[in-house]
């Protein structure tokens, strides 16, 4: 049967201090996102995009905080639209946008998840953790706080109140190089499972992210992929805002997409923080396309379906 994924537009760029995000879901239909997976046998459907209307400004206590209206009625559009649509269709896929977006995409696939009965699970792909609160960031930009908001940690009294926290220990996180002083501590204590570069080096990305989906698949649970560009290294994804020596490399991307679809428990998608106006010629939004294509079953040779793929013994 055809499986159908429906594309909705995010074109947040409130969550930095860097304008250009607000172009991403422009440049990845451009990259022909959309076709590659009409391609790839799936039958996709394209909301556009969304938008806010204009806000008031909010006052706050932390003054380096900016745009907290605009991020907080995104948070409460994407929530209600994420929980509608993930009713409706097979894949939802997010394109964003800065990853501010996430604490609405993410809360809404929470409660939709609480409704049908079945456990989420995030894999939040990153050079970082993004668990400040409006109250701990330093830049003042909220896309360093998505995290923390989802699994319902204080300090959001200015964001609409969460009906569902997402338990910390269903997140798992890749690629991770660079966290604040005030996200450690507090990231250790809720208990997120983290795998930072280093881990990456030394064990790979299979073994972790097979032990991971084992987690899922036992828990009949929803798999949503938090896909932030700087996860890659920044040598083949220059457009984006914060970028991170060190991240991960093109082989390591598309097998985490590969295995990921492999496993079949992928049910939604956000591809965040692409930002077009720092892009050379196309090329990460490209490559974000290809990557998603790996997720949606485009592969090289044809190799017998596994429930999932498990690390080579040595
Ligand atoms: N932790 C820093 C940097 C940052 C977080 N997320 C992104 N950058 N993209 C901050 O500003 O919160
Ligand atoms: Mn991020
Ligand atoms: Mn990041």
């Amino acid at each position: 049967m055809t499986r159908t994924c429906t594309i909705l537009g995010a074109p947040v760029q409130t969550g930095t201090d860097q304008p250009g995000c607000v172009m991403g879901p422009a440049a990845l239909r451009t990259a022909g996102l959309p076709q590659a997976l009409t391609q790839l046998g799936w039958r996709v459907e394209d909301r556009g995009d969304l938008a806010i209307p204009a806000q008031t400004a909010l006052p706050h206590d932390n003054p380096a905080l900016h745009h907290l209206a605009e991020t907080r009625a995104w948070t409460e559009l994407l929530a209600a639209r994420a929980e509608s649509v993930a009713a409706e269709t097979d894949l939802p896929i997010f394109l964003g946008g800065d990853h501010s977006m996430s604490a609405g995409t993410i809360s809404g696939i929470s409660a939709h998840a609480a409704r049908i009965g079945r456990p989420l699970f995030v894999l939040w792909l990153d050079a970082h953790p993004d668990f400040h609160t409006p109250d701990t960031t330093e830049s003042g930009n909220l896309h360093g706080t998505p995290v923390a908001y989802v699994t319902g940690q204080p300090g959001f009294d200015a964001f609409p109140p969460l009906a569902h926290a997402l338990p910390a220990d269903r997140i798992c996180m890749m690629g991770i190089r660079s966290v604040d002083p005030a996200e450690r501590a507090r990231l250790g204590q809720a208990g997120v499972e983290v795998h930072d570069m280093r881990a990456i080096d030394e064990r790979g990305v299979l073994a972790p992210l097979s032990a991971f989906l084992d987690r899922v698949r036992a828990a009949d649970g929803l798999l949503h992929l938090s896909f932030d560009v700087d996860f890659l290294d920044p040598a083949i994804a220059p457009a984006v805002g914060t970028t991170v020596p060190g991240g991960a490399t093109f082989r390591e991307a598309h097998l985490i997409m590969e295995v990921l679809h492999d496993s079949g428990l992928v049910t939604s998608l956000d591809l965040v923080e692409l930002n077009p106006f720092l892009d050379e010629r196309g090329r990460t939004a490209t490559l974000l396309t290809d990557l998603t294509a790996s997720l949606f079953g485009r592969r090289v040779l044809d190799r017998p379906t596994r429930p999932h793929a498990q690390p080579h013994p040595q």
